[in-house]
């Protein structure tokens, strides 16, 4: 950073020439501030007047009854460890995808194939209740999504969920091993060896915290031994293909469109375990993965493993990639805790920004890679624009005609500003005029995403912003505030602001994308489940020892056992089709005081094993309204004594 601030065309209206880094003092006292504060980021902002229900004009948003949304978001569930599914732009919650914790509407955590996916001790419980989402993304095919899969992390527990977007369910879930924090994902979007595959073959995961490798006890008290993996999964068998040992760790992941590069925002290049260390430098960096080579370690086995993970670790130090010719990772330097790092669509450029820095640091690709190819000799060669934008950059989006629109979370506004423009502007050129607008919103935004924004497709239309606190916004719940997602017009110069919508926290990141480009089945392939129950006439109770299996179906408004008897110590094995094959005609099972509610849909078959440890008469019935005669759709369990 040079004084060049002091006229930056982008800041002298706001007054923030005297804002520079922020040290530990300032960011304390700023972010408490602004927890406690009410007003300062009170409305006003441009566009305000155009917001949805301006008198006498059709709302922006407004989708009509019987009207389709025009855009699918799919949203990470934060606490609840689920995916969202939203209608854009009216901002409606159509659906929730349950991946990493139980839910007592679909079944999950409660179904033999739900646990099954999410992994269970060997008591027969889950292994994990809790989880902790953040960052969702979804499979690409020719730089545009291709409606196959999206995958979901979980920060808490190191998963990785896999949700197959034809039925909108979670099919595998994965644990990453050796890693703490798993932060950062994203597909790549290509293979960078073969042309022909021009679509995501592998998803890359960032891990946050440093941990000793292998975690078992040893080197708890040496902190500096502690290290972080960045972690490639194969998109289809979802087996964690290879890990990189680096310095610093990982936070957000972004990939290039040749699939020849991934990388990494590092905030804690220092290696720190106290917040202070972790912002001691005033640089950290991005790390640049080249995938080719580092599959070509693997494959020569230039690798190690950890603990008693089989999953090759290559090295990707510092100390053991000084050679570019030979590197496998490269370490471009950007300014003090960087946050998210975002891929333009136009292929040429990944941003990070500066979180503890006022900048955007934008960095051609093409340059890494002739650093890579021996042909630059400086690796920060490669960064063509550092800019100031304004306090506490966090994410970026795009809107396909060359604007990025940046988070500023202590500014609480969304900057647009323009990469070309903010390219010259580093280069001299001060009278490039690269921010072009902002926009308050409401309050302290995290994420930020665009309609189609990091595809080749992206089409400027819709900018979502997730706000990280609601305050006055909306009506008071109590202590625990919503967060509030705010949709922005960026079709023209100016952004304008369109709508609010109330969300459960804490739901991170999101992606948007048209309608057209996901092809749901509305209905289940009875050959789905090897357990399938073709015939009503199968149905029965059928004993080997203790063990007895239950099979039945379901066709509105009955269950094809009007009643079926087990005793009392007996391993129950229940299997239900729904042979039903209308959309939409879903039935429920539950089961009084044995702890079983799921749904099942047209042509679903589901299975469940509890213990009959209670005698007496069980009316299981059917939760999901179906018919008129929904409420008398019961079967009875005998429980004999
Ligand atoms: Cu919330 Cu993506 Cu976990 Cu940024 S991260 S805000
Ligand atoms: Cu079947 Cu309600
Ligand atoms: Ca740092």
């Amino acid at each position: 950073m040079s004084d060049d601030h002091k006229e930056d065309p982008g800041l002298s209206s706001t007054g923030m020439s005297r804002r520079k880094f922020i040290n530990t003092t300032a960011l304390v006292g700023l972010t408490l501030g602004v927890a406690a504060c009410d007003k300062t980021g009170a409305p006003g902002a441009t566009g305000e007047g155009a917001a949805a229900g301006a008198e006498g004009k059709a709302s922006p948003i407004e989708v009509k009854p019987g009207e389709l949304d025009t855009y699918y978001g799919l949203w990470s569930g934060g606490h609840n460890g689920d995916m969202r599914v939203l209608g854009l732009p009216s901002g409606r919650e159509i659906h929730r995808i349950p991946c990493f914790a139980p839910d007592a509407l679909v079944g999950w955590g409660i179904t033999n194939e739900s646990k099954e996916i999410m992994g269970t001790r060997p008591d027969g419980n889950l292994r994990y209740n809790v989880a902790d989402t953040h960052h969702t993304h979804a499979s690409y095919k020719d730089g545009n999504y291709d409606g196959r899969y999206a995958w979901i992390n979980d920060k808490i527990n190191s998963r990785i969920a896999r949700i197959r977007l034809d039925y909108m369910v979670c099919d595998k879930i994965t644990d990453l091993p050796n890693v703490q924090g798993f932060h950062g994902i994203f597909p790549d979007k290509a293979d960078p060896v073969d042309p022909a595959i021009n679509y995501t073959t592998r998803v890359f995961c960032g891990g946050e915290f440093g941990i000793p490798l292998p975690n078992d006890g040893t080197d708890v008290n040496n902190p500096e031994k502690y290290r972080s993996l960045f972690s490639c999964v194969d998109a289809e068998t979802m087996q964690v293909r290879w890990q990189v040992l680096i310095d610093g760790n990982c936070d957000l992941v972004a990939t290039s469109y040749d699939g020849k590069l991934a990388a990494t925002n590092q905030y804690n290049t220092e290696n720190g375990v106290h917040y202070e260390d972790m912002m001691s430098a005033e640089r950290d960096a991005c790390a640049f993965f080249h995938i080719a080579r580092i599959e070509q370690a693997v494959k020569d086995g230039k690798f190690k493993t950890y603990g008693d993970s089989s999953v090759p670790v290559v090295d990707g130090t510092h100390e053991a990639n000084k050679d570019a010719k030979t590197a496998l990772v490269a370490y471009v330097s950007v300014p003090k805790n960087p946050h998210g790092v975002n891929a333009s669509p136009d292929g040429k450029y990944f941003i990070c920004a500066g979180k503890l820095s006022p900048t955007t640091t934008t960095i051609e690709l093409t340059k890494v890679l002739d650093w890579f190819d021996g042909k630059m000799d400086k690796l920060d060669d490669a960064i063509v624009a550092e800019v100031e934008v304004g306090l506490g950059p966090l994410h970026t989006a795009f809107d396909g005609r060359g604007n990025a629109y940046t988070t500023l979370f202590l500014d609480s506004q969304v900057v647009k500003w323009n990469v070309e423009k903010a390219i010259a502007f580093h280069k001299g050129d001060k009278s490039a005029k690269y921010v072009i607008d902002r926009i308050d919103v409401h309050y302290q935004p995290g994420h930020i995403n665009a309609s189609q924004s990091e595809t080749k497709a992206a089409d400027g239309k819709y900018l979502a912003v997730g706000c990280k606190f609601s305050k006055d916004r909306f009506l008071p719940v109590g202590p625990l505030h919503p967060e509030n997602e705010q949709l922005i017009d960026i079709s023209g110069e100016k952004m304008v602001l369109l709508a609010d919508h109330p969300v459960r926290g804490e739901p991170h990141d999101f992606i948007i994308f048209k309608r057209d480009i996901l092809k749901t089945k509305q209905v289940y392939d009875l050959d789905d489940s090897p357990l399938v129950i073709k015939d009503p006439k199968e149905s029965g109770v059928f004993r080997n020892g203790n063990k007895v299996t239950v099979k039945l179906t379901s066709q509105a408004p009955a269950f094809s056992l009007r009643e079926f008897t087990v005793k009392k110590g007996d391993v129950v094995t229940l299997i239900l089709t729904n042979l039903d094959k209308v959309e939409d005609l879903t039935h429920g099972f539950a089961l009084p005081k044995y702890n079983i509610q799921f749904v099942i849909n047209p042509q679903e078959t589901k299975s469940v094993t509890f213990v009959a440890d209670k005698p007496g008469v069980f009316w299981a019935y059917c939760s999901t309204f179906c018919h008129a005669l929904h409420l008398e759709m019961r079967t009875r369990m005998i429980v004999e004594a």
